[in-house]
């Protein structure tokens, strides 16, 4: 076998790697003509190749003879019938919307895009939508309202490095791809500035040259105050304002009483460390304003990152070249999964469900009639969350997710899952939701299948194959296409990736993420290309905001916000504030890295970062196990001292399952726009494990805490 050149399995800053298929195993090696990576890898991407051959991988279907039997090894046919003959019968039962489907920002564009169409076309079903939705749909709501598209970042990556300054809100990019790192230090080499927004002194906080340190979810009025003072200092650009925006009189209102003393009190940031802040970019010449999760994930997550536009489009950004204001994608398709029609309310191309002429243009690609698609259905969690209920689907079909331990609230969702007719799992290994399932199927994994997948940059890559799948196991595309052969679906079912991407480039034609020029042949060729990219002779379109925004008048649009706080806040029984994220060498759920023993090593259990004054107040010592308990349940974590976090704060990352589970505690409350759930802070207390406190009748009551002014 040869030498291929691909990328990375994980997250979407998609670092290109090439993989030597030799005797037993795959050596990875870095490619260097991958801009976004620049020759970098981070510890997951160095040991991506482990993930081909961990041992418990899933090589043959598998199902339970009824509830409560165990799951065992069955036949291709007989699992794929079963699914199938469960569908029909649960839709005749309850009708179209009985069967769900869920699926993932990691899918290549081809199986997003073909999940959709199965949904709305073989299933008949609105009820389908993926982990997305837990990820950047408040930035994607928060682009579209502003700027008119839906688009990651404004320029290529490589932009940053000539930036003058870079506001970085709820990022931790130093761990979660640390490659992108050498485009801020690139740009700190070149005298710019990175300021960092996160209530912990984060590994990029440490490398930064100004860190604003807010108490979880109060960046709206951190947002707010900066505008504030670009106002009353002078330093907004009024010529900007008045050609390429609407709407700044509103927001100059509502920012009026977000005066910097106040603002101080709210979110814990000094004065003069705001006013640097403001100066830094409006300074910069070239800046740009970028989000992370930590500003996103929260019942007012769309807000949040409109107040962090509002300060972009103040300081004249968006739609200068190298400039603007751009939100980091998560997951290795987390671009491309979000526009092809796995979510609740869209079509391919990034159309809108109920817009009569998507509706048209698709069902005529599909070749079916328009009135039969379904309508928008329901968000992630609230899908999860309806699963068994009356009026809520009986049997699911899942890609490419793990909610069992990534949901919010998590027990909840897993008791939903039990309340199933049937739940169909597709992964790549016994994840904790394949375990929970009543027909397992074996997928094939990156290195095994080709494909395309739209990076951070709205650049599309090309997965190839690098090495056969294992006997048994088939691919996704191949499920899907299986499934609705059973199902007698209408129309093409190719599993023949290339061939999927045809129809999908037709499907997406004229929608605001058009693929339509976009070939396996072109993206080879010129080492990707940028969407919208409408015609074969187009160049693609790396920086979509330089002559006008997308929007009806072609201006941005300006969105007063204001500040309200989480929607739990803490009190008297819960009087801790509990966020959470990631470490450098999980992934997400962590079915896959807790599979690799390098990584298993680096990071080998849960825990609960606390500052040694919060720590001595509770009586918890540094590596002591804890109880960490909120309105939603209980974990328990080792405890780990550390002065880099707010004393009225603690953190854990979610990575792992059973008792450690951070999402056994989230609050699944959900912002109005994006059904964003608010992982990012919740109200939590905590006590050493060994206490008295763990009876299972303890008192309501936790330890009282001053927790003041940071
Ligand atoms: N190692 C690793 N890398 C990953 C992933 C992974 O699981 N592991 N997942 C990938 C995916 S899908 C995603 S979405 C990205 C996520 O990438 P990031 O957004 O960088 O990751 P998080 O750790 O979720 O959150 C970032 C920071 O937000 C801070 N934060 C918490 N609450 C608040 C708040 O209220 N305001 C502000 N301003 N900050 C807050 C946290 O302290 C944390 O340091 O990472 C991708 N890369
Ligand atoms: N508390 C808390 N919870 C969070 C977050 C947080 O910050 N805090 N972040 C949220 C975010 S941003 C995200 S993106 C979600 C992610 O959470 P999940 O959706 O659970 O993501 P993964 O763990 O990546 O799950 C992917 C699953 O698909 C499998 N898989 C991999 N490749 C393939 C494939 O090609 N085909 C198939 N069929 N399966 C495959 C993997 O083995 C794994 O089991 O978690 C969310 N949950
Ligand atoms: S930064 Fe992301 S894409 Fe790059 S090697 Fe690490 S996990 Fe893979
Ligand atoms: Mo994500």
């Amino acid at each position: 076998m040869t030498a291929t050149p691909t990328h990375c399995p994980y997250c979407a800053l998609q670092c290109g790697m090439t993989l030597h298929p030799g005797r037993g195993a795959v050596r990875v090696a870095p490619r260097d003509d991958v801009p976004a990576s620049g020759g970098g890898l981070c510890q997951k991407g160095w040991t991506a190749a482990e993930l081909l051959t961990v041992p418990d991988r899933l090589t043959t279907p598998m199902m339970r003879a009824g509830k409560g039997a165990p799951l065992e090894p069955c036949t291709w046919d007989e699992a794929l019938d079963r699914v199938a003959a469960e569908a029909v019968r649960l839709r005749a039962l309850h009708g179209p919307d009985a069967v769900a489907v869920f699926g993932g920002g990691g899918l290549t564009n081809e199986k997003a895009y073909l999940l959709g169409k199965f949904a709305r076309v073989a299933l008949g079903t609105s009820q389908i939508d993926y982990n997305g939705r837990f990820c950047m749909a408040s930035a994607a709501a928060a682009s579209g309202r502003a700027l008119g598209l839906d688009r990651g970042l404004p320029g290529p990556v490589t932009d940053l490095a000539a930036s003058g300054a870079i506001l970085l809100a709820g990022g931790n990019v130093a761990e979660t791809m640390p490659p992108f790192m050498r485009h801020l230090t690139a740009m700190r080499d070149a005298g710019g500035a990175l300021i960092v927004v996160d209530p912990r002194r984060t590994a990029t906080a440490r490398q930064s040259d100004l860190h604003l340190q807010p108490a979880p979810g109060t960046d709206i009025a951190l947002a707010n105050g900066l505008v504030h003072l670009a106002v009353t200092e002078g330093l907004a650009d009024e010529g900007y304002i008045a050609a390429r925006t609407t709407g700044f009189d509103a927001v100059r209102t509502v920012v009026n009483a977000y005066w910097p003393g106040r603002v101080e009190r709210i979110t814990g940031v000094p004065v003069p460390a705001m006013r640097e802040a403001v100066r830094l970019l409006a300074r910069a010449g070239r800046a740009h304003v970028l989000t992370g999760r930590g500003a996103e994930q929260h019942a007012r997550g769309t807000d949040t990152v409109s107040a962090f536009i509002n300060l972009a489009l103040a300081l004249g950004l968006p739609g200068r070249e190298g400039s603007g204001y751009g939100c980091l994608t998560g997951q290795g398709n987390g671009q491309g999964g979000r526009e092809h029609g796995q979510k609740a309310d869209q079509l391919p191309g990034y159309r809108r469900i109920d817009d009569p002429a998507a509706r048209e243009h698709v069902a005529r690609v599909w070749g079916v009639d328009p009135g039969t698609l379904p309508g928008p259905g329901r968000s992630a969690y609230e899908l999860l969350s309806s699963l068994g209920a009356p009026d809520g689907p009986k049997a699911l079909l899942l890609f490419g997710s793990n909610p069992a331990v990534s949901a919010p609230r998590a027990a909840h969702v897993e008791e939903r899952l039990g309340a199933l007719g049937l739940l169909a799992v597709a992964d790549v290994v016994p994840s904790e939701t394949a375990r929970l399932a009543d027909v397992v199927l074996p997928a094939a994994q990156w290195a095994e299948e080709s494909g395309t997948m739209t990076n951070l940059e709205g650049r599309v890559l090309r997965r190839r194959r690098a090495v056969p799948p294992p006997d048994g196991v088939r691919t996704d595309l191949e499920i899907i296409a299986g499934l609705a052969a059973r199902l007698g679906a209408p129309g093409e079912w190719s599993a023949d990736p290339e061939a999927v991407f045809g129809e999908l480039r037709r499907a997406s034609a004229g929608g605001a993420a058009d693929y339509s020029g976009i070939t396996y042949e072109r993206i080879e060729a010129e080492g990707g290309v940028f969407w919208p990219c409408p015609s074969e002779d187009h160049p693609g379109t790396p920086r979509p905001y330089l002559d006008r925004f997308p929007t009806p008048d072609g201006r941005a649009r300006f969105v007063p916000v204001d500040h309200r706080g989480p929607a739990e806040d803490v009190d008297a029984d819960y009087p801790v504030y509990l966020t959470t994220g990631r470490v450098l060498a999980q992934y997400q759920s962590g079915a896959q890295t807790r599979r690799v023993p390098a990584l298993a090593e680096a990071a080998p259990g849960p825990f609960v970062e606390l500052h040694p004054d919060l720590a001595g107040r509770l009586g918890i010592e540094d590596g002591a196990r804890v109880r960490v308990e909120s309105r939603r349940g209980a974990a328990t974590v080792r405890a780990r001292l550390t002065t880099a976090i707010r004393p009225d704060t603690v953190f854990m990352p979610f990575h792992w399952a059973g008792e450690g589970r951070a999402n056994l505690l989230t609050n699944p409350a959900l912002d109005p726009v994006s059904r964003m759930p608010e992982f990012k802070v919740c109200a939590v207390r905590l006590r050493p494990r060994s206490s008295r406190g763990d009876a299972p009748h303890a008192p309501r009551s936790g330890p009282r805490l001053e927790v003041s002014g940071f």
